[in-house]
């Protein structure tokens, strides 16, 4: 085995996003393209002899001659040891896992998330650092500024790597360690969560439930943890087998792309609770019978129950969630006396306040959830924070969050997405917005008078780093809001996303459909935003 030195160019745009890397698989696998970015982070990261990397994906298309690449650069760089998940599997929160348990130096995760794959889909990569957090952007903007000056990469030459047998081999000095992508997750569970009270939810009543892997990562996780640990039937699972297609999904878990799993929860034989995680496994969509939780409402309400879940029963030392994510969680916050902490898009932000332990418990509007038992949002972790509080309760999911509306009033919440518009158009759009900040303040809409409008930007408490442009608010009296921004993982074109919100603190008034309740501040976001002309589109391509 030697060490092969390959002269490159460098691509102009390796610069990663919300969440890493993300680009279409083609691009990916165009020859040097992995390449150059594994060892524009390898450079970036000083020093690797003796420490110890973990490395898996979500089994998407591509994942596994990605892992053989990856090693053999990591060989060549003189890693001292690399942890892989069996079949070069591992979910977003168990890569997160891994590397804090094994007090690694950090971790690569190849995934596009939510993100179609497939070949003619997408594919990505991201790095998470020593607390098992997505690097922090001073460290991926030095990865892009090395991209940007890479002349070679270092790969070793040999055969591949067995990944489908637990065990141990070595690459030149590298020792190469396949474990099992499972076990370690399902064991951390298994101690913040009541596994005995769930169990007995399961066996006593009629209580059942239904998850959709959307065949994605997480159907290993969930058989493994549901069925084989909790016992919830053998049917439990849908969608459960990784593929590397996806089945031709979208694993994006909400209510237009897991409609299988919408269409059961609304049937007459809909189970209690139903449930689906993304691609990568770092997200969650949580349904009652014939009921959908807003991912900003399971935050808050996660909150507000967090004594009844033994991971969490000596309280919370704060929360925090993403800008645009609704303030149903600050109002649970103000009542318990904590501190709510409001960040940019994107989980790498959270990290300072999670290791300062300013804050036990994070959340974003796209359906994520997490704590501080990783460093990254988590799927399958919120599903038995909710069924652990099943358990105890012993109430509907519907009744529960309903409770929580009568007790903190309702915030309607909605996000409307236009996909793939033109990338020009969407950032004259944003610009216009910016041109207006200055006199929307004191302006009336109909009911709604703008207090104040910025293009939010953010001090980190703990480093004091600054950023700057994270979306535009336009904040009305009486807790309503309007924010716009610009996605950071899509592919193609750009994908507009716009947040609307309002609070209703009467119970008479809680019962309304969100679109409804919320269309005033629909028409008033199309007409300063004038989303129509610069999109070309008539109405969002979801809406959720
Ligand atoms: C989206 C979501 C954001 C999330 C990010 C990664 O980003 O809005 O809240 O953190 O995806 O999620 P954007 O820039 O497209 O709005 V996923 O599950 O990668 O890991
Ligand atoms: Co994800």
């Amino acid at each position: 085995m030697t060490v092969n030195t390959i002269t490159t160019t460098p691509f102009p745009d390796q610069k990663p996003g919300t969440s890493g890397l993300r680009k279409k698989t083609a691009v990916f696998a165009q020859p040097h393209y992995l390449e150059n970015f594994v060892q524009s982070l390898l450079d970036t990261l000083p020093d690797l002899a003796g420490k110890t990397l973990v490395v898996g994906g979500d089994g998407r298309y591509f994942n596994r001659p990605a892992i053989q690449t990856i090693l053999k650069m990591a060989a060549a760089a003189n890693v001292g040891r690399v942890l892989v998940g069996r079949g070069g599997l591992l979910s977003t929160p168990a890569a997160s896992v891994l590397i804090r348990k094994y007090q690694a130096y950090g971790g690569i995760v190849l995934s596009a998330s939510h993100n179609p794959g497939g070949a003619d889909g997408d594919f990505g990569i991201k790095y998470n650092g020593t607390n098992g957090g997505p690097a922090a952007e001073a460290i991926t903007n030095a990865i892009y500024a090395r991209s940007r000056a890479l002349q070679q990469y270092r790969v070793t030459t040999g055969p591949d790597i067995d990944l489908d047998t637990l065990g141990r081999c070595t690459i030149q000095t590298t020792i190469i360690e396949v474990l099992d992508p499972v076990a370690d997750y399902a064991d951390l569970m298994e101690r913040l969560f009541d596994f005995a009270g769930i169990r007995s939810l399961f066996a006593e009543g009629n209580f059942r439930m239904c998850f959709d892997g959307m065949h994605a990562i997480t159907g290993p996780y969930a058989h493994e943890i549901l069925v084989n640990r909790l016992k919830s039937g053998s049917d439990t699972v849908i969608r459960g087998v990784p593929l590397e297609d996806f089945g031709g999904g979208h694993p994006d878990p909400n209510l237009v792309y897991a409609h299988e799993l919408v269409e059961r929860m609304y049937s007459p034989q809909a189970p209690g609770f139903g449930a689906a995680s993304d691609g990568d496994g770092d997200r969650n969509m949580i349904l009652g019978r014939h009921f959908f939780v807003t991912p900003s409402y399971s935050l808050a309400i996660l909150a507000a129950n967090a004594r009844l879940v033994p991971g969490y029963k000596h309280g919370l030392r704060g929360i925090a969630r993403s800008m645009p994510t609704s303030c149903a969680p600050d109002r649970v916050a103000a009542v318990l006396g904590i501190d709510c902490y409001e960040t940019p898009t994107g989980w790498k932000y959270f990290g300072n306040l999670l290791d300062a332990g300013k804050v036990t418990l994070c959340g974003e509007e796209s359906f994520g959830t997490g704590s501080d038992h990783v460093r990254e949002k988590d799927g399958l972790w919120a599903v038995l924070f909710w069924l652990n509080i099943l358990a105890v309760r012993r109430q509907s999911v519907e009744s529960i969050v309903r409770e929580h509306w009568r007790t903190y009033g309702r915030n309607y919440y909605s996000r409307h997405d236009y996909e793939e518009v033109d990338a020009g158009a969407a950032e004259q759009l944003v610009q216009e917005l910016r041109n207006q900040l200055s006199v929307l303040p004191g302006k009336s809409f109909g009911r709604y008078r703008v207090n104040f409008a910025d293009d939010f930007s953010y001090t980190d408490p703990v480093d004091q780093s600054v950023t700057l442009q994270q979306g535009i608010r336009i904040v009305m009296d009486e807790g309503a809001r309007i924010v716009l921004r610009l996605s950071g993982t899509g592919t193609l074109g750009a994908t507009l996303r716009v947040y609307i919100e309002s609070f209703e603190p009467d119970v008479g008034r809680q019962d309304q459909d969100a679109q409804v309740a919320l269309a005033d501040l629909i028409r008033i976001a199309e007409q300063v935003a004038q989303i129509r002309k610069f999109t070309g589109r008539e109405r969002p391509t979801v809406i959720t």
